[in-house]
């Protein structure tokens, strides 16, 4: 019995509170004015409680109230009055779908007085007692407002004008395009202390995402009246689907105490029976049959497990799930990339001081490749400095030999301007010359003997051309030396000439 009064509670016995306006309210779903996919109709294509007429086809999957072929329409319509309770909430999931970018003409939901019958307002009759909100595909007034969602309320004596899609009966709307969305789209009507409000669903969602779409108070709808849905097309035509109906009834709190009493205990105990005797007749039937075909029974439950596997829910879960796992992988993808990135950085970041640790001794190998960018790097970085100071030596020796030939170059001037002012100086200048000339020949001995120290090699000193020997290389610098000072010499004429 703790099984069946589990389903019970879960099936028929659903109260919780919800909050509507001010006052709290408790919530009892009636299986006997709803029905739901999967399993909406039993396999003759009928509804229990439910009466289905006109072009309207039942199956497991949903209820298709017109099909979209032209000037089609069906109806079906509670057998039972709501007399559960005065207020209801009514939970629809519906599908208007179409090739064209216009449908019509649209879907209808009902509480009325008396069940309805085949007719012109969306495939139900007209001149109606209680509530009609449409769902008006086609913008019959040209005032380029549809798809509309409109809520009448009639009393048995007006006629619905399709010409102005009721703009003059209509006691209030909202635009919505309902066709052709990803998801049903859910409608949520509740009527409760003579407020009755209507929200919407997008149909860009699995869960609903409801919006206020109407807002009335000051409705009186008939008492114990019947639930109903129709649907019709047109020259144009849409597939109108519903794939739930769940009607739920409204209580007060002051209300609850007498709506549990008023549950029907003897009903309720019928129920349990009759599900506790179904469920053993099931068993029982089932242990038979594997008994006689053990082999067969597991085919029939691998058919059963494939069947469960093709249905819709369930490949519309598994894409769900697979585009999150592809959008879970990029991210895996991402977040590697960005720790590689954040790698390198800091890798670059430290790599002067692992540097600096390398000369003292201590090694830090950083793993994979940035630790083979950074021995390249510090290759580098030492050429770079072993260029840096012979690059500083070569200035050095460079400069000694400009100061060097600096001072030669005044030493010859000075010994010039002394050869020049002592005129005839005779034997004495050529004295000094000759000291001098001895000076700079050592000194270019020893100018020399820097640069074949500072050679790589012996050989490269003198690559082709013979080596002077030492006596040609003293003629030669005297005869230079004897042309320098006759220039002086000669230099010093004009300048005395000039003052004159
Ligand atoms: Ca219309
Ligand atoms: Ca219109």
């Amino acid at each position: 019995m703790g099984t069946s009064e589990a389903l019970w509670g879960a099936l028929v016995c659903c109260l919780f509170v919800s909050t509507i306006g001010q006052a709290p309210t408790f919530k009892r779903f009636e299986y006997k004015h709803s029905f739901r996919a999967p399993n909406l109709a039993q396999r003759d294509g009928s509804i229990p409680f439910w009466t289905v007429a006109g072009d309207a086809i039942a199956s497991q999957e949903q209820l298709r109230l017109a099909p979209s072929m032209r000037s089609r329409k069906g109806i079906a319509w509670n057998k039972r009055s709501f007399v559960e309770s005065e207020n209801f909430q009514v939970d629809v999931a519906l599908k208007v779908s179409g090739q064209g970018r216009i449908g019509a003409d649209g879907m209808g939901l009902w509480y009325t007085a008396t069940p309805g019958t085949l007719g012109p307002v969306f495939g139900a009759n007209d001149f109606w007692t209680g509530m009609g909100l449409f769902f008006d595909s086609f913008d019959n007034d040209g005032q380029k407002n549809n798809p509309m969602i409109s809520l009448m309320i009639n009393d048995g004596t007006r006629s619905y004008d399709h010409h102005t899609d009721g703009s003059q009966q209509i006691l209030s709307s909202c635009q919505r395009d309902f066709r052709n969305k990803p998801f049903p789209i859910r409608v949520r009507i509740e009527y409760f202390k003579n407020v009755l409000t209507v929200h919407v669903d997008d149909g860009m969602s699995q869960v609903p995402r409801y919006e206020l779409c109407i807002r009335a108070e000051n409705i009186f709808l008939p008492r114990n009246g019947y639930f109903g849905a129709s649907a019709a097309t047109g020259g144009l035509a849409d597939d109108h689907d519903v794939t739930d109906f769940s009607v739920y009834s409204l209580f007060q709190e002051t209300q609850k105490p007498a709506a549990e009493q008023q549950l029907p205990q003897a009903e309720k105990a019928k129920y349990d029976e009759e599900f506790q005797k179904q469920m053993e007749e099931y068993e029982k039937e089932r242990q038979r049959y594997k008994e006689e075909h053990p082999d067969k029974a597991k085919d029939d439950e691998e058919d059963e497990y494939g069947k469960y596997f093709e249905d819709a829910t369930a490949r519309e879960l598994r894409l769900i799930y697979e585009s999150q796992t592809a959008i879970h992988k990029v991210m895996q993808q991402m977040e590697q990339k960005l720790i590689e990135i954040r790698q390198g950085q800091v890798s670059g970041g430290v790599a002067v001081p692992q540097q600096q640790q390398q000369h003292t001794g201590s090694q830090h190998v950083a793993a994979g490749q940035p630790s083979f960018a950074v021995h390249e790097k510090n290759e580098v970085i030492q050429t770079l400095r072993d260029l840096t100071a012979s690059l500083r030596d070569m200035k050095n020796y460079v400069n000694e030999i400009f100061t060097k030939t600096y001072n030669i170059e005044q030493k010859i001037g000075s010994s010039g301007g002394a050869v020049a002012s002592g005129g005839a100086g005779g034997g004495q200048a050529d004295v000094a010359t000759q000291q001098r000339l001895d000076r700079i020949l050592a000194e270019l001995n020893a100018v020399r003997a820097n640069q074949g120290a500072s050679g790589s090699a012996g050989s490269a000193s003198c690559p082709d051309v013979p080596c002077a020997s030492t006596s040609l290389f003293l003629g030669i610098i005297f005869v230079q030396s004897a042309v320098i000072i006759g220039v002086i010499f000669l230099r010093s004429k004009p300048e005395k000439s000039k003052f004159y």
